[in-house]
Order: C-alpha cells, then sequence, then structure tokens
C-alpha cells in the first residue's frame, strides 16, 4: 500500500520533495510511510534524505481562545461604556479570563482599573491575538515578534518531526521483487530459483549477543590485581577462612588487648563458635610474654595478657591475619624467602557511607627476607603501583600497632587533579616476627589498600552501593567494559 504508492510516484516524478505532505495527500500515517522509506532505503530502491519540519501550533488555551476570543477582549467587552464594579465583572467572566485579560487590557491601556471601578479607556479594540492564532492555525508565516509574545503566553508550542525527500534509488524499480533470503528445497523444485533475487549477506550485521555469565567488576579488577603480584613472583595466601581467632588477628601482630579496634565497636566477635579450638602453645607462650614483658629488645606493653581474650572468634578485620598465619608457618621451616599476597573479604563493624561498607576487599602485599630496609618497600611499592598507572608516590608517616615505620601512600591521579590516598604500609614490628622464630635479620616490609576503591574509580562508580551488595544494578554487570589497570 505506502510502498507501492511511494514506488509508484517516482515512476512517473523526479522525487517525493516532503514524504509528510505524501502522505497527507494520499491520507496515509507518516508513521508507516516512514517504515516502509526506512526499508526501502535499506535496499536503495529510494534514496531518502532527512528533512527536519517544524511549525508553531496552538496549544489548548490558544485553541480556546480562536473561540471565544483573547481574555483580555472578551473582559473588555464584558466592560460596558458606562463602566462597572469589579465585584460586577468578576462575576461576569472567568476567574482566569479575569486574572490574564485584566493583566493584558492593563497593558494595552484598554481599561482603568479602579479600586472598585472599572471602566474602558478605549471605544472598541481589535483581537489581534484570536487573529494571529487563526492565523497561525492556518499556517501562515507571522512576525518574530508575535510568535515570542504568544510563545510567552503559553498559547502556541513549536512542534517539530522528521520528514524525508526521495529519489530513486540505484535499485530502484516500480515494484519491489521479492527477495528470497535463502535457497530452499521448493524453489529448487519448482525451480524458480531461476529469476528469484537472493538478499544480499549483511556481514556487518551483530550476531545474536553470545549471553554468557559476567565477572563482577572487582573480580575483573582482582584477576588483574592476582596477575601483577604473580608477575612479582608473588605467591597467594589461603584466605578462605572469614572467621578468625583474635589471637592471629590481634595478638600475633603485637596489637594489644585493650586496643580499641579490639572491641565490638570496630570488631564483629562470634557468639557461635565465641571461642578457637586450637593455637600453637608454645608460640602463645611467647606472645603473652612479648605482650607483657616485651623480649627481643622490646619492654612490651606491661599489661597482663588474656588468653581467653585471645581465644575470642571474629571476622577477620584485615587480611594481615593471613599473613601473621603464613608467617609463623614460614619460621616453622628453615628459612627462605617469601613474597606474599592476599586479596580477599575483610569486616569492620564500621558507619556504611558512601564509600564504606561493613566489609569489603583487601590487597595485601609482603616480602620476607634477612636486611630488607625501608628503601626496599618504598622500591616495591614504586614497583607494584606503577603498574596500576600510579607512578607519582608520595610517602606519609603513619601509625599501625604491628608496623615501624610506617606510612600512608598518596599518589598524583591526574583525573582528578589532586593526591589521593591509595594505601597503607610498613615494616612489621621485630615482636611480631621474632616470637614466630624468625631469624634476626629476617625483615618483613608489607603494604596493604582495598579493592573497592580503584574499582569505583575505574568504574566512574560514586556510591558504593551500586558496587556492591543487593542494590547493584545487574545490568552495570552485565554491560560494563573491561577497565584496564594503569591503561589511561
Ligand atoms: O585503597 C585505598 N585507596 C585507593 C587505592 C587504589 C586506588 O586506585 C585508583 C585507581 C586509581 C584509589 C584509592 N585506601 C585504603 C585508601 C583510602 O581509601 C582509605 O580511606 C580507606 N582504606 C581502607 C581502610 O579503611 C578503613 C583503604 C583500605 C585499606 C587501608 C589500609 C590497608 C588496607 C586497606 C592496609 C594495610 C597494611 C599496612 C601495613 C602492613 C600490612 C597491611
Amino acid at each position: 500500500m505506502a510502498e507501492d504508492a511511494i514506488l509508484g510516484f517516482l515512476e512517473k516524478n523526479e522525487k517525493i520533495a516532503d514524504s509528510g505532505k505524501f502522505a497527507s495527500n494520499i491520507g496515509i500515517d507518516h508513521n508507516e510511510i516512514v517504515n516502509v522509506i526506512k526499508s526501502l532505503h535499506g535496499f536503495r530502491l529510494v534514496d531518502a534524505e532527512d528533512i527536519k519540519r517544524e511549525k508553531w501550533v496552538l496549544t489548548d488555551e490558544g485553541k480556546s481562545y480562536t473561540v471565544a476570543g483573547s481574555p483580555e477582549v472578551q473582559l473588555f467587552l464584558a466592560v460596558p461604556p458606562e463602566g462597572i464594579s469589579r465585584e460586577e465583572l468578576q462575576k461576569k467572566v472567568d476567574p482566569s479570563v479575569y486574572k490574564i485579560g485584566c493583566s493584558q487590557a492593563i497593558k494595552n491601556k484598554w481599561l482603568e482599573m479602579g479600586k472598585a471601578q472599572v471602566s474602558r479607556k478605549v471605544q472598541q479594540v481589535e483581537d489581534q491575538v484570536k487573529d494571529l492564532l487563526l492565523r497561525i492555525q492556518d499556517g501562515e508565516a507571522v512576525d518574530q515578534g508575535d510568535i515570542d509574545a504568544l510563545k510567552k503566553r503559553k498559547l502556541i508550542a513549536l512542534q517539530t518531526w522528521k520528514s524525508y525527500s526521495l529519489t530513486k534509488g540505484p535499485n530502484y524499480a516500480p515494484k519491489r521483487k521479492k527477495v528470497a533470503t535463502d535457497l530452499t528445497r521448493e524453489h529448487l523444485q519448482r525451480g524458480d530459483w531461476k529469476d528469484l533475487e537472493f538478499k544480499e549477506y549483511n556481514f556487518s550485521a551483530k550476531g545474536q549477543p553470545a549471553e554468557g555469565g559476567h565477572l563482577h567488576p572487582l573480580l575483573k579488577v582482582r584477576k588483574q590485581l592476582q596477575m601483577i603480584f604473580l608477575q612479582m613472583g608473588f605467591e597467594e595466601m589461603p584466605t578462605n577462612n572469614f572467621v578468625e581467632s583474635s589471637f592471629w588477628n590481634f595478638d600475633a601482630l603485637f596489637q594489644p588487648q585493650q586496643h580499641p579496634a579490639r572491641d565490638s565497636h570496630d570488631t564483629f566477635f562470634l557468639q557461635v563458635p565465641s571461642t578457637t579450638k586450637k593455637l600453637p602453645e608454645d608460640y602463645v607462650e611467647r606472645v603473652k610474654r612479648v605482650h607483657e614483658s616485651g623480649g627481643y629488645g622490646s619492654r612490651g606493653y606491661g599489661y597482663d595478657w588474656k588468653r581467653e581474650e585471645a581465644n575470642k572468634n571474629l571476622l577477620r578485620t584485615h587480611t594481615t591475619a593471613v599473613s601473621s598465619r603464613m608467617l609463623y608457618l614460614l619460621a616453622q621451616k628453615p628459612f627462605a624467602p617469601k613474597k606474599y599476597f592476599s586479596i580477599d573479604r575483610v569486616f569492620r563493624n564500621e558507619a556504611v557511607d558512601r564509600t564504606h561498607l561493613a566489609e569489603f576487599h583487601q590487597i595485601e602485599g609482603l616480602v620476607c627476607d634477612r636486611g630488607l630496609t625501608l628503601g626496599d618497600l618504598i622500591g616495591v611499592l614504586h614497583d607494584f603501583f606503577s603498574r596500576l598507572g600510579m607512578s607519582k608516590l608520595r610517602f606519609k608517616p603513619a601509625y599501625n600497632p604491628y608496623t615501624e615505620p610506617s606510612m600512608e601512600i598518596f599518589s598524583y591521579h591526574e583525573g582528578f587533579k589532586k593526591w589521593v590516598e591509595i594505601g597503607n604500609s610498613g615494616m612489621f614490628r621485630p615482636e611480631m616476627l621474632l616470637p614466630m622464630g624468625l631469624p634476626e635479620d629476617v625483615r618483613v616490609i608489607a603494604w596493604g589498600l582495598s579493592l573497592e576503591r580503584p574499582t569505583m574509580i575505574l568504574y566512574g562508580i560514586d556510591n558504593i552501593r551500586d558496587l556492591f551488595g543487593h542494590k547493584v544494578d545487574l545490568s552495570l554487570i552485565k554491560r560494563n567494559p573491561i577497565c584496564r589497570l594503569g591503561v589511561d
């Protein structure tokens, strides 16, 4: 129907100047024509050019005035030549007519609005507004000044739509030949394949999107960080135990039992199982002594260390708890240098806000070898973070119960044009390492950061709840691209 109309018209005419007009001339809805145009254009039977069309149309208010007249004229006519009282007048016309009519009539200096009395200032008036609206309705052009005034009074609005001018395309034919998409048995049997036209293969057509699983952005960044550590010769530590004893999470790290982080305000303690079953007793004894009275050159904390406090089970607050286990195991064998890393969940009973949840993923790296220095720590931090695309680093002295010296790490972020805190680091204290049984001259340098922060920055996610948790919108998971760490 629409197709034959278009192809038929072009058989006798050079072009269809405006598909909009063409549609109304042949009484077919323009949208239907447009769909056909797109298909004919697709097969190059016609060449279609976009034409942006626009015209002024009347709003409902504007339409009402073409019938009843503009409110200012309605009001003027409601005022008898001898004048009328305001109340009277208000009874004669509709409140909106009165309100708009007053302001316009005054502006046009048609009426004198006394306190009580209303009187005419002119004998008669023209309803230019009504005339203008009618002319616009008939599609006549009117002055821009009038257009702006009527637009301001919301009596007219601009309607835009797209239209097309059509000419014959390279494959033009008065009637579109049925194109076959596949050669079928029937074609062969009927033998009509000889004069069939086969649709060209569209090799750039997008195939059916292959549905498959999608890695969460956090796990994509985790994978990249894992690769970086492995490329640097680090070995991943086993972090498959969210539940940990206070001993490995705190005491083994020489963190005193009355340290604020060890109370339920910061830490999730377990009710069941509330206490740990087994600890290496001889090592526990040495930890007790170093907390209470020091040794190894330290004077300790000088408080009564309680075994039951160390036995309390909790959700680990840092993966450094895994580092303490692995370093203790390392000390039980003839010493060999080690580079370890961990990337897994840690839990902190903290106030939840835009960048903090009660759990996050900690990334930790440590190097354990004889005679390591702070310089080695700074060196490995430069190596590690340069692989994350962060080469401009600054270090600020900091404090951790289990490292001395300690440093916060900052990197200059080109995008934010500011220094961003990207982690913390330090050298594990001898009060932590020597009770484990590590040789005197063995030093352990370590650092940590979160997985969420780099992932939020890389994926431009502002609120951590959009990244992690039940509120995450799955399409984000599905459609997020691979954001390469270190690639600007
Ligand atoms: O991740 C952090 N910041 C960060 C990291 C990378 C990054 O990359 C961008 C692509 C460019 C951007 C930002 N931080 C550590 C710094 C801050 O976000 C900080 O406010 C929050 N920290 C968490 C702890 O919050 C209580 C981040 C988390 C953190 C802090 C310290 C450690 C681990 C995680 C540690 C440690 C440590 C120290 C010494 C020895 C062993 C481990």
